[in-house]
């Protein structure tokens, strides 16, 4: 089998069936659980934070009460067709007014926007601000990380803090737009390998980044966000998360990821010609990958690499003299 053809099959495999090649990857492999959307998805992506939990609870409520409305609405219009039809009814009535129903059809309205606001502000201001940590959590140490979320024209940066005391940032660019340009193909191709020897799994077209952003499981995380440049957007369907990313203001968000895996999304303000090619790429990994990941991550902004760069050098803290812990750190900003 020849080189070309052999590239040309993995090419058209791609673009056929890029998630299913990825999902299939994913089970054979037994690797982490990814969240992207499926061929003939209908719902949600399943949740992932506790913020999600709950916009999938809101979206069940809303279920109900605007299936009962249909079907109310719906056995009106019948009943009315029905009843009043001509044949049956050849003199109409001529009332144009009635109190009680006129209030009736106005306050009953009014109570079920009330019983839909109520939880819609609930979950509003919930999504708003990172829950503080409890008396509890206080003492096992556990305080909330913070990761700044940054949009360009076309593509994402991320901020963090190192437990140093340090902070660095990274760029997060796609690295797979589509297989039919050569050019583009042979990106796809080259991401490929790559995925497969870092992740065992393939490249996922539109979604997958050079870097990921990176968050350990269960930390509640709050999450910056903001702009350089135009109106872009933070978001990942299965963390419930869509910020918009304004320039000179900053916008918050939070997150705390129930399991490991893989979450994509992808920019959802229209921000230009490459809209479509800024995806956001999150890996939720254990405390301890999260420690690797972070000193390797601080070794390859010293060096200047891969996109990495050095924000602010590590400082020590002023009273003890001791390396901050990152999550304090970026806490008290
Ligand atoms: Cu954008």
């Amino acid at each position: 089998m020849s080189f070309a053809f052999r590239s040309a099959r993995r090419a058209a495999s791609m673009v056929l069936s890029g998630t299913l090649t990825a999902a299939a990857a994913l089970a054979a492999s037994g690797a982490a659980f990814a969240a992207q959307p499926e061929p003939w998805q209908m719902g949600f992506q399943k949740a992932a934070t506790p913020v999600m939990e709950r916009v999938d609870e809101f979206h069940d409520l809303l279920l109900i009460i605007i299936t009962l409305i249909s079907l109310f609405v719906l056995a009106l219009l019948v009943m009315t067709v029905v009843k009043f039809r001509e044949s049956k009814n050849p003199t109409p009535s001529k009332t144009t007014h009635n109190l009680l129903l006129e209030v009736v059809w106005t306050v009953v309205p009014v109570l079920i926007l009330v019983v839909i606001a109520v939880p819609s502000f609930r979950l509003l201001y919930y999504t708003d601000k990172a829950p503080e940590p409890t008396a509890a959590e206080k003492a096992a140490g556990k305080t909330v990380m913070t990761v700044k979320a940054t949009g360009h024209q076309w593509y994402w940066s991320y901020e963090y803090a190192t437990p140093e005391g340090g902070k660095l940032s990274f760029e997060s660019r796609i690295v797979c737009r589509g297989t039919i340009d050569p050019d583009n193909r042979k990106q796809c191709e080259e991401a490929n390998e790559r995925f497969q020897t870092e992740f065992k799994r393939d490249v996922i077209r539109l979604l997958d980044v050079d870097n990921e952003m990176v968050l350990p499981v269960g930390a509640t995380v709050r999450v910056y966000v903001t702009a350089t440049d135009v109106i872009h957007a933070w978001t990942i369907p299965a963390s419930g998360a869509k910020v918009d990313a304004v320039p000179g203001q900053t916008n918050e968000t939070w997150v705390r990821f129930t399991r490991p895996g893989w979450y994509f999304g992808q920019c959802s303000e229209i921000c230009g010609q490459d809209h479509a090619f800024m995806p956001i790429a999150l890996r939720v990994v254990s405390a301890d990958d999260y420690k690797a990941w972070l000193a390797a991550a601080w070794k390859k902004a010293k060096d200047d690499s891969d996109g990495f760069s050095v924000v602010r050098e590590p400082q020590k803290t002023a009273r003890t003299g001791t390396p901050a812990p990152v999550v304090e750190a970026s806490a008290k900003r």
